[in-house]
């Protein structure tokens, strides 16, 4: 039942895509979209204020009209209006409107000549070219729609890593459990630790002499399992009940390595390795590496790489940019892992918008085995975020002082999250960013400047005497939102004059610096920082995707600021104000 300000604000978006359909009065269609944009961003749920007796019409933009629609989706689930449009329009037509290139005019057309009602039946019909012949569309737009459709399928199937671990690592658990078993890898771009997988893909590797039909039958017993795409005896796919495909294949021990292998790499790492194999008079499926009849390796990951003159390639460089070539010569970055993590140089307490206590914090960055934890709380321009003016944070750096006395085993560092403002100024003073040990800048407003003006503002931030680091560089939030427009090079260029340095912020939401920019400050020669930018204490834990991104970005430990021991950061850190 539709009760939070998202669904309230879904339907209205909903409504309006049906009317612009419909071709209805274009200030009845701004209202809706107006509307639906306040309520997504509104920060007190609308249930709340009805069930408080509030009038709704105090809201931005809120009429009579739009005031009892809300009250009737909170109060009954349901929007007549919105029924009554599903009467005269197929249900999911609105979702046309959101391929790029559609608009109203367009999707009638494709409605009541070709009965296109989904963006599934709109990719088929441009495959098999009926649109072009259409009034008004054409063979180029017909290519145009077939693009724009296929990004639109692929964009919105794709799950963040965080959430397909929670639906994967149960799932192979489980696995484990069935008769005959050796192990049980996840495969596929989680394997690769990319930002989103598309679907989950299991290898189950058999006992020797064990037969699969046990591991089969668990497998599609698994009460997560909403559909059986296909099942055969070493390989099935199903859907689950989250609408989470799951891929499954069953393979003998000694086939193990080339199943893994293949299962993992992507397309085109895999098609390159086929080809060295083929270039050697060789075939390398995923059973093995054969001459002729004989097979000469197969059961380890390591054998299949060695045999083909390769050392062993970590899944997450797996992607055919250049990994090949590093591991035939001997040049495979030694990838940083987790446990080289010294320290966290972004975090959040209750002072802002975190949860626990500048203690708390400590003690559980502590028990990740950090040495070091820097407290960076917002500045005061993020006012919903309660962030800190000058008064507030000098007395958090006498707090921290007093509490530093008391620690044992970690020290907690001074520092702020100070917002970038739109002409590139520090939100603070210099006299307060001066008594800190470390500067966290970071963009929070104006994400539509254009290009040269939001790099602008960047490098002009950077110039700030005390400015330390850059948090979450490019903004974008995975699938929801969009990097803003910066031009990156430019930033690490600036970066390395200043002698500055980058954050990968290892939220899974944001996983900000994207590993294609990572491998640019390894390059230049920037260190990046990996930060948890945790708000409570169980979010250190985000540390873990950090190290993913950074290892696909090709970072080595003494490419991360935060690998250095506390005497040498500290040392770094003072090299910048020099
Ligand atoms: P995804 O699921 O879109 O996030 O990406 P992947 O990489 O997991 O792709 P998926 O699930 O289609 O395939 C799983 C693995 O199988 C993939 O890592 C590489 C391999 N693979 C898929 N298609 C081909 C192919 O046509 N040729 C070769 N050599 N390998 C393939
Ligand atoms: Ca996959
Ligand atoms: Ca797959």
């Amino acid at each position: 039942m539709p009760t939070h300000n998202a669904d309230i604000a879904a339907i209205f978006n909903e409504i309006a895509d049906l009317l612009e359909i419909e071709q209805a009065n274009p200030f009845r269609i701004r209202a809706y979209r107006n509307a639906a944009r306040m309520l997504a961003e509104l920060a007190r749920e609308v249930r709340g204020m009805i069930e408080r007796g509030e009038d709704l019409t105090e809201l931005p933009g809120i009429g009579n009209d739009l005031a009892a629609k809300i009250h009737e989706i909170v109060t009954t689930g349901k929007c007549r209006a919105l029924e009554n449009l599903h009467a005269e329009l197929p249900p999911a037509i609105g979702e046309l409107l959101h391929v790029q290139g559609l608009g109203p005019k367009r999707v009638r057309t494709l409605w009541h000549d070709l009965d296109i009602q989904t963006p599934e039946q709109l990719a088929r019909a441009a495959q098999d070219g009926r649109i072009r012949a259409l009034p008004g569309f054409g063979a180029k737009t017909e290519e145009n729609i077939l693009q724009a459709i296929e990004a639109h399928l692929s964009k919105s199937h794709r799950v963040k890593l965080v959430t397909a671990a929670q639906y994967a690592e149960p799932l192979a658990s489980w696995l484990r459990g069935a008769c005959g078993v050796q192990r049980v890898d996840i495969a596929g771009s989680y394997r690769r630790s990319r930002e989103t997988v598309g679907d989950i893909d299991i290898l189950v590797t058999l006992n020797v002499g064990a037969d699969g039909s046990d591991a089969m039958r668990h497998f599609v017993s698994y009460d997560e399992v909403a559909e059986v795409l296909a099942q055969g005896t070493t390989r099935a796919s199903v859907i689950l009940k989250s609408g989470l495909q799951v891929d499954l294949r069953i393979v003998s021990a000694a086939a193990h390595g080339a199943a893994l292998c293949h299962l993992t790499g992507a397309k085109a790492h895999n098609i390159a390795l086929r080809k060295i194999a083929q270039e050697k008079g060789w075939k390398l499926n995923e059973y093995g590496i054969f001459k002729g009849r004989q097979k000469v390796a197969g059961a380890s990951e390591l054998d299949v790489y060695r045999c083909l003159g390769l050392s062993w390639i970590p899944p997450e460089l797996r992607e055919d940019r250049g990994e090949i070539d590093a591991a035939r010569t001997g040049l495979l970055p030694e990838l940083v892992a987790l446990r080289d993590l010294k320290g966290d140089l972004h975090a959040h307490t209750k002072a802002s918008d975190g949860r626990d206590s500048l203690e708390a914090m400590a003690c559980a960055a502590q028990a990740l085995g950090l040495s070091y934890l820097a407290i960076t709380d917002h500045s005061r321009r993020q006012a919903m975020a309660h962030g800190l003016d000058p008064q507030r944070l000098a007395e958090q750096c006498d707090t921290i002082d007093h509490l530093n006395d008391r620690l044992n085993g970690i020290v907690l560092l001074k520092g702020i999250e100070v917002d970038i403002l739109v002409d590139g100024r520090l939100d603070l003073p210099d006299s307060s960013l001066r008594q800190l040990d470390l500067v966290v800048a970071a963009v929070h407003s104006r994400f539509d400047l254009p290009r040269t003006k939001q790099t602008e503002r960047i490098l002009r931030a950077m110039d700030n005497p005390y400015f330390t680091l850059l948090a979450h560089p490019t903004g974008r939030m995975i699938e929801e939102r969009a990097p803003y427009d910066v031009d990156m090079l430019r930033v690490i260029r600036h970066a390395k004059q200043r002698g500055c340095f980058l954050e990968l912020n290892a939220h899974p939401e944001r996983l900000d610096l994207l590993d294609t920019h990572c491998r640019m400050a390894h390059d230049e020669g920037v260190l990046v920082a990996i930060n948890s930018d945790a708000h409570s204490l169980d979010d250190f834990n985000n540390l873990k995707y950090g190290i993913g991104q950074a290892r696909r970005g090709w970072l080595t430990a003494s490419n991360v600021l935060n690998t250095r021991a506390l005497p040498e950061l500290k040392q770094l850190l003072a090299g910048i104000r020099a």
